[in-house]
């Protein structure tokens, strides 16, 4: 099976009271979960595509086979959209960003509370399902985007660095229909020291 579910790094209760323990007992082992077994159910047959990373078939999801296209945009885009949500939060990161990115951040959007403000409202705006994105493209430059579902970034040839999941299940338990507080809280468990990496990478 290509896909296994990553262990978060950090204990359910960490985020606390930002993100409760059980919206993250069940965002992780329930949701999470299912977009791995459901990627590997969708590639069960298609050997070939079994050693390609998770990225690498999302970059080339238009190559993949019809009959199984949208299965992987959802799954394995589910389930890489997840593993870098679950790597940019944790208690005992940096809270604000460092070096290249905090240059481009200033640069590209003023600072740093307009580009929280810009992933809030592209987060507010998204009707249902999906994500707030900040990305890099192919010439480094930032942008902030917003895909439905679980389309992941990589797809439109885009570099990932945060993303914030808007779904119900991310939040529901917590804050009920209160999208907006929960954006606000999530900022609080943002580990700034991975999403800089991810930049640089
Ligand atoms: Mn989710």
């Amino acid at each position: 099976m290509p896909f296994t579910l990553p262990a978060l790094a950090y204990d359910v209760t960490a985020l606390e009271p930002h993100i409760d323990a059980q919206t993250m007992t069940i965002h992780h082992g329930k949701h999470h979960a299912a977009y791995v077994t459901n990627a590997n159910n969708a590639l069960a047959e298609h050997t070939a595509l079994q050693s390609l990373s998770a990225i690498d078939l999302l970059k080339k999801i238009n190559d993949t086979p019809e009959s199984i296209r949208q299965a992987l945009i959802n799954n394995v885009g589910g389930h890489a959209n997840h593993t870098l949500f679950w790597e940019i939060m944790a208690p005992g990161g940096a809270n604000a960003p460092s070096g290249a990115l905090a240059a481009a951040i200033t640069s590209t959007f003023g600072d740093l509370d307009k580009l929280k403000a810009a992933i809030n409202d592209a987060g507010m705006k998204r009707f249902g399902s999906g994500w707030s994105w900040l990305v890099s493209d192919a010439s480094g430059a930032l942008k902030v985007i917003s895909t439905p579902n679980q389309d992941s970034p990589v797809m439109q040839g885009l570099t990932p660095l945060l993303g914030v999941d808007v779904w119900e299940h991310a939040y529901y338990l917590k804050y009920q229909n209160r999208r907006a507080d929960y954006l606000a809280a999530w900022w609080n468990v943002v580990n700034w020291t991975v999403v800089a990496h991810n930049y640089g990478r």
